[in-house]
Order: structure tokens, then C-alpha cells, then sequence
């Protein structure tokens, strides 16, 4: 039998197990990438593991997230950084040179290699040929200190794309066509693997766009096959040598096949405030809009925004719309410059932000209230734009330059022009003078630590009995953006204490306070949840923050990988009701408790919840393997590592 391509990179990187989907692997960890927001904690956390220098054969540390820089914070974790990569050997890809996605994916990434990175949209680099992971900071940190990377093997959903795409139809409507049929939700354990006669006509980039959203299927990551398409791409970034093809054998077998005919394909939008709430942009005709934004790692590359650039000659943003740029890395903007697209979309009136995630994370250019926003980022969560009431649309580029000339939803094929066709160039000025890389001549360097910086907290071994309440009860599909909100409070990452605060804040603003007090009383905070509970983010501020509230275990009808792996690092308890009608049961402030846990997880038992208010008990499954085990009742896998 043949094998695909995930197929051979993992046999390629096995280190343990066998590749039986849903069992436990570890692999062999080729590459990193951290970001500022969660990279401050996973550095700490390196820190704290006594290595010398990283082990892997690329580390890249990106300063992307936050660049809004109103107090010190930033800068002094900016700083931190710098210090760290210069001492531990790892690139420093500087504040201004881009979205570690995009910049990853132009300078770094490789064909055949394994990544993983403290951003859930690490998958982005999957449209290279790559096994490229979203994780939590500590495993990052795990990674570059030469330990594997564990996952449940995934099982592998083959997307054939076939046929070609209409004019005005492009990558980001492929993404929310894929976004319609898997939805958000159940497709934890698998990988999307793309083929079809139809990639045959899209440019990494555009592939890129694709793999970056299949995080919002909450699938592990999704592939493209390397061929002369990336042997081009890579030969643009003047990194020929680094390409190697690699493609599905014939007979390959897979978990399932869907087929997606390209040229059916027509502009979609995902409406608020999930990503899979998918609905034609014909559908759409005619609402207002305020406000447009362009960018993100999403749609942020040059054939993006050179397409913009086209669609917007001669004409000037209606007066209605704040009509804002953020390209997604130095070499976009200076390419569009070079090839003067730059000056075409300034004179259409945009407004040119950083080369920073910006507006896709809430730092800046909130919309006015009850604003729409037409964005062609990834995420639409509620509030995640900082106005709570704000309506955000994901859209294509193309729809979004259509919105920015009328005011309105608009199907850009309603446009009274040709489609302006934009190949990706073959050659692009390449200019790393923003990326450091380690001067292993040096030795001694101080790391800069800024008053914003603490430890990060420890948890305390699992007690035999969870003895508390369920503080919240909250419902289906809630993201980490409402577990802990970025945008304005995220320039408290590397100080936990005052980050909890805002735990749950646009949810039910009381609990942080009402956790800590349980806390502090001797008791265990627990949150109870519907389905696919942490959605969204890697951040580990997720299971950390509650973590330090005094959280001791997550009940939910279903979790998402990243944050179910984050919860048990930082030692919560993520169960799974065996009735999801038990859910009903519960109500917010209930008296639960959880008897022999240590017992039952250690001898492999089953578990029940007692609920003493109710006067009622359900039993709760668990999936943890033994390596997963030894973690949770350590209390975290930084009491394993300090017992080892
Ligand atoms: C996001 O898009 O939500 C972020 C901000 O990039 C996060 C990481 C973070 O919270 O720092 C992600 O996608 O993992
Ligand atoms: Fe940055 Fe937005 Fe991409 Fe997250 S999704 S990495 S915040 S641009």
C-alpha cells in the first residue's frame, strides 16, 4: 500500500508509537516558531529547563502580535526576547518584519520538514510540504530542548480540488467552502491532506491561505504536495536548495475523500461570530459597511493585496468605510512598492498599519459600535475585533476591495470591470536586515527582564478528591478568546496575575473574582461547557490563567486539541461527559466534587461527579495516555520535568 504525504513525513519523524490513528506519537520536532504574545511564557519556560541551546535545527522567534506598545510592557518583553534568542541560539525575526506565518513561510519553511509553533495558525507552512503544528508554549519550549512532540495520530481526510476557479473566486472562498462542509466542531484528530488537478493553479501563497484556516476546523494541520509550484515559490525567495518534491503515492489510502469542484465555487463570507457560519456574499447584497480590513496571516501576501492594489486603481475608498492595510510581512510591502501597488492602494485612501497582526487580534482599529466589518482575517469571534457589539464578516480580498469602493456588501463579480489576473512574481526582493540570528561567538549575555516578567505559576499536585463548585457554566463553542481575551489585555501575557483578572471577562466579568475567592477558601474552582470547548488559540494563558484562579478540572461535552493538551500541562483535568444530557443538570454554582480522582486515573477506574446540590451523580471519561497521566497528577509538566 502506498502512503501519503502526511504518511511519509511522520514515518519520516517517529520517535514513538506506531501510526494508528487515535494512538499516542511522539515526533521529531525539525523546526519551531514562537510569537511575542505567547512566547514571553514559553521562554520562561525553556529557561527553566537548564539547556544550553536549542536542539532543533531551526528555532525562529517572531515579534508580531504586540507591537501597540502604549506602556512598557511591550517593549521590555521585546526586549526579553532578543536576549533569549541571542543566548539560546535562536533567530530573531524583529518588530516590522512581519506575521511569523508569513515570514515563516517566505524565509523558513521547507518541504518534507515537521514545525511546530506557539500559534494555532502554525499549519500555515503546510502549504509548503510540511507537517507544521499549532501547540502550546511549553511544548515549543519541549521541542527546542530536543524532546518530541506527542500527538494522537491523526487519521487523514484527502480534499480534492479540482477544476479551476472563476475570475473573482479565490483562495480565501476555497477555505470557507472547506469551512461550510466540516463546520468548527468534530474534527479533532485529523488532518486535511489537498490534492486534485485543480492546485495545479494555486500559488503557495493561496495555498497558504488554505492551510492557515483549516485551524478553524480544529483539525491538527492540513498539507499541500510539494511540486513545481513550491520549487517556484521557494526560487522567488532565492531558497531553491530548499525544495524537495513530495507527493502522495498513487495508492495512498485515506480516512475519507471529499471532492470540491473549484469552478462551482463562488465569493462566500463567514457571517458573525463564527468562522463557519458560512453564507454567499450575493446573500449579503447591499448592507453597509464601516469598515474593511485587509491583512492578517490570512490574505495578507503579495497577490492579495497587488489583486487590491488592481481593483482599487483610480478610485477612492467610499466615504463611508475606514479602510485599513496591514501587509503581512516587510518583503509584501516592499515588493508592492517596488512594483507600485503601494502607492495605488495610498492613493485609494487606505490606511497603512505595521506589519503586525494589529487589527486580526483586537490591538487597534476597533470598529466604531455596532459597526460592520468586512475582514479578511480568520476569526470572527465575538468581541475578539475589542468592540463587543461590532458585526465581523471573513471575506475574500476581492469582496473586500469591492466593499471598500461602494459602501456595501458586494459580490465583486457585480463589479463593472475585468477580474485583474495577478500572478505571483518570480523573482522578489529578498531583504532579511530585520531577522538577527544568533552570534555564537558571544557568550555570557544577560537576558533583560522587565518588571512586566514573572515566573510563570506552579500548580500543586492532584488532590484524591476535587472538592468545589462549577463556578460557570457557559455553552457550545466557546473559544479562547472568551476563556481570556487578547486585544487591549494582552500586553499582561507575561504577568499572570494580573492577566486573570480577565478571565472569562466578556463572558461573565465577576468570575476571576468569584474563582479566587473559592480558591483561597481551600476549594476547587470547576467549568462546566457544551461542545468544542477552546476553540481557537494556542494561547496557554487559556489553562494557565484559570489554572492560577484555582481551576482544577474542565467538564464538557467536547474538547479541542490545543487547549485540552494546554489544560493538562498546566494540570486541569479535561473531562468529557459520557450523557452530554448531564450537562443539563448542572447549574452555575452547584456544589460538585470528584472522589478518589488520583485513585481512578492512576488504576484506570471510571469517574464520577457528585453533584450535592442536585443530589444526583453522572459519570465522566477521560483520555489521557499514560505520559498525559503522570502529568495530571504531578499538577503540570513542569513538576514532571522538576522531579526528573
Ligand atoms: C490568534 O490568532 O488568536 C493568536 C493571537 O494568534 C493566537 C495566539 C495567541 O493568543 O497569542 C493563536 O492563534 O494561537
Ligand atoms: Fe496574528 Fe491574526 Fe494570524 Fe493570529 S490569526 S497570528 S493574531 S494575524
Amino acid at each position: 500500500m502506498g502512503k501519503n504525504i502526511v504518511e511519509k513525513i511522520l514515518a519520516g519523524h517517529l520517535v514513538s508509537g506506531t501510526l494508528k490513528p487515535g494512538e499516542e506519537i511522539g515526533i521529531r520536532i525539525d523546526q519551531t516558531l514562537t510569537q511575542d504574545a505567547t512566547g514571553t511564557m514559553a521562554y520562561l519556560q525553556f529557561e527553566a529547563m537548564n539547556v544550553p541551546k536549542v536542539k532543533t535545527e531551526l528555532s525562529v522567534s517572531y515579534i508580531d502580535h504586540n507591537t501597540i506598545q502604549i506602556g512598557f510592557e511591550n517593549a521590555d518583553d521585546h526586549l526579553y526576547l532578543q536576549s533569549i534568542a541571542q543566548k539560546f541560539g535562536i533567530i530573531l525575526s524583529r518588530a516590522g518584519n512581519g506575521i511569523c506565518h508569513q515570514v515563516h513561510l517566505e524565509r523558513f519553511g521547507s518541504p518534507g520538514k515537521t514545525l511546530i509553533g506557539s500559534d494555532s495558525h502554525t499549519p500555515t507552512c503546510g502549504a509548503l510540504g510540511m507537517i507544521a503544528i499549532g501547540a502550546g508554549g511549553l511544548d515549543v519550549a519541549q521541542a527546542m530542548a530536543g524532546e518530541p512532540f506527542y500527538l494522537t495520530c491523526p487519521s487523514i481526510i484527502k480534499i480534492n480540488l479540482n477544476g479551476n476557479l472563476k475570475p473573482w473566486v479565490s483562495a480565501k472562498d476555497i477555505i470557507l467552502k472547506v469551512l461550510e462542509i466540516f463546520t468548527t466542531k468534530g474534527n479533532v484528530g485529523t488532518i486535511f491532506e489537498y490534492g486534485g488537478e485543480g492546485i495545479a493553479s494555486l500559488s503557495v501563497p493561496e495555498r497558504a491561505t488554505i492551510t492557515n484556516m483549516g485551524a478553524e476546523c480544529g483539525v491538527t494541520t492540513s498539507v499541500f504536495p510539494s511540486d513545481n509550484l513550491t520549487r517556484l515559490f521557494l526560487k522567488s525567495q532565492q531558497r531553491e536548495a530548499d525544495f524537495a518534491e513530495l507527493t502522495a503515492d498513487i495508492d495512498a489510502a485515506y480516512a475519507k475523500i471529499v471532492n470540491i469542484d473549484l469552478s462551482q465555487l463562488e465569493p462566500l463570507t463567514a457571517k458573525p461570530h463564527s468562522p463557519d457560519h458560512i453564507a454567499t456574499v450575493r446573500s449579503m447584497k447591499g448592507i453597509p459597511v464601516n469598515q474593511v480590513c485587509l491583512g492578517s496571516c490570512t490574505n495578507s501576501s503579495y497577490k492579495d493585496l497587488a489583486t487590491v492594489a488592481k481593483i482599487l486603481k483610480d478610485k477612492v475608498a467610499h466615504p463611508d468605510v475606514s479602510f485599513i492595510l496591514a501587509p503581512g510581512s516587510r518583503q509584501v510591502l516592499d515588493n508592492l512598492a517596488r512594483d507600485g501597488y503601494l502607492a495605488c492602494l495610498i492613493a485609494s485612501g487606505a490606511r497603512l498599519m505595521e506589519n503586525a497582526c494589529g487589527f486580526c487580534i483586537g490591538n487597534s482599529q476597533s470598529p466604531k459600535s455596532g459597526a460592520v466589518s468586512l475582514r479578511t482575517s480568520n476569526r470572527n469571534f465575538l468581541g475578539r475585533s475589542g468592540t463587543l457589539d461590532a458585526d465581523i464578516y471573513l471575506v475574500s480580498p476581492e469582496t473586500a476591495a469591492a466593499a471598500v469602493i461602494t459602501g456595501r456588501f458586494t459580490d465583486p463579480r457585480d463589479l463593472p470591470m475585468e477580474y485583474p489576473q495577478v500572478e505571483m512574481p518570480l523573482s522578489l526582493t529578498v531583504d532579511d536586515n530585520m531577522i538577527l540570528r544568533p552570534d555564537n561567538s558571544q557568550s555570557n549575555i544577560e537576558i533583560y527582564r522587565g518588571p512586566n516578567i514573572g515566573a510563570p505559576p506552579v500548580n500543586s499536585a492532584l488532590p484524591d478528591t476535587l472538592s468545589g463548585q462549577a463556578t460557570i457554566k457557559v455553552g457550545d463553542k466557546i473559544t479562547t478568546d472568551h476563556i481570556i481575551p487578547a486585544g487591549a489585555r494582552m500586553k499582561y501575557r507575561s504577568n499572570i496575575p494580573k492577566y486573570s483578572e480577565f478571565v472569562f471577562e466578556n463572558v461573565d466579568a465577576s468570575f476571576a473574582k468569584r474563582a479566587l475567592t473559592l480558591k483561597e477558601s481551600g476549594k476547587h474552582n470547576i467549568i462546566v461547557a457544551g461542545l468544542s470547548y477552546g476553540q481557537g488559540s494556542s494561547r496557554e494563558h487559556a489553562a494557565i490563567c484559570p489554572m492560577y484562579l484555582g481551576v482544577r478540572a474542565v467538564i464538557a461535552k467536547s474538547l479541542e486539541r490545543i487547549h485540552a493538551a494546554n489544560l493538562i500541562n498546566f494540570g486541569i483535568l479535561p473531562l468529557t461527559f459520557v450523557q452530554e444530557s448531564d450537562y443539563d443538570t448542572i447549574g452555575q454554582g452547584d456544589d460538585l466534587e470528584i472522589a478518589g480522582v488520583r485513585t481512578a486515573i492512576m488504576e484506570g477506574q471510571n469517574l464520577f461527579v457528585q453533584n450535592k446540590t442536585k443530589g444526583t451523580s453522572f459519570p465522566v471519561h477521560y483520555t489521557l495516555s499514560s505520559r498525559q497521566k503522570q502529568i495530571i497528577l504531578a499538577g503540570g509538566a513542569l513538576n514532571v520535568r522538576s522531579h526528573q
